[in-house]
């Protein structure tokens, strides 16, 4: 059923790009759990549930803001359509499912296809840099999304001691 973009889901003139509530069901896009989905309560479709039944979270849904650009897209820079790109500082759920991009439960992050933690993840958050690249790693440390290895890399620098008994760090 996403084969066709579907560019004005509530027929109000606004396209689903830049519609700050797609499905015109009163909630904006960055509260809705489900974006592109929903009883329209204004426009020409009010009274009627227009768009489908797939929450921002649901396994199946790949266009969470029905932009015609998919999730998992790397031109796609607003995944939930409210308006704070994925990368923006102030953008603390990505993927609209209401759990925060650091919670310890929320699994994938940009909600796309794969979980953060798939081999086949190459850009967690959706900022459409993958995810070794230095400036997407940067990006994220800085946006809280990662962590650094600091423990690692302190018990890295530990002093050791060699069997012969030389003590070196590094
Ligand atoms: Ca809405
Ligand atoms: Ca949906
Ligand atoms: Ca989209
Ligand atoms: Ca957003």
């Amino acid at each position: 059923m996403h084969a066709v973009a579907v560019t004005d889901l509530d027929q109000d003139g606004i396209p689903n790009i830049s519609d700050p509530d797609v499905d015109n069901d009163g909630l904006p896009n960055g509260t809705d759990p489900n974006v592109d989905g929903g009883l329209c309560v204004s426009g020409p479709l009010a009274g009627r549930y227009i768009g489908d039944r797939l929450n921002n979270d649901h396994r199946s849904e790949r266009d969470i803001d029905g932009d015609g650009l998919a999730d998992g897209s790397l031109i796609e820079n607003d995944i939930d359509g409210d308006g704070l790109k994925n990368d923006d500082v102030l953008e603390d759920d990505i993927d609209g499912d209401g759990k925060s991009d650091d919670a310890a439960d929320e699994l994938n992050i940009d909600g796309d296809a794969y979980n953060d933690d798939s081999r086949s993840e190459r850009d967690i958050d959706g900022d459409g840099k993958a995810d070794d690249s230095l400036r997407s790693l940067i990006s994220m440390v800085m946006a809280g999304s990662i962590r650094p290895l600091t423990n690692t890399i302190s018990m890295a620098m530990a002093e050791r001691t060699t069997p012969d008994g030389a003590r070196y760090r590094w």
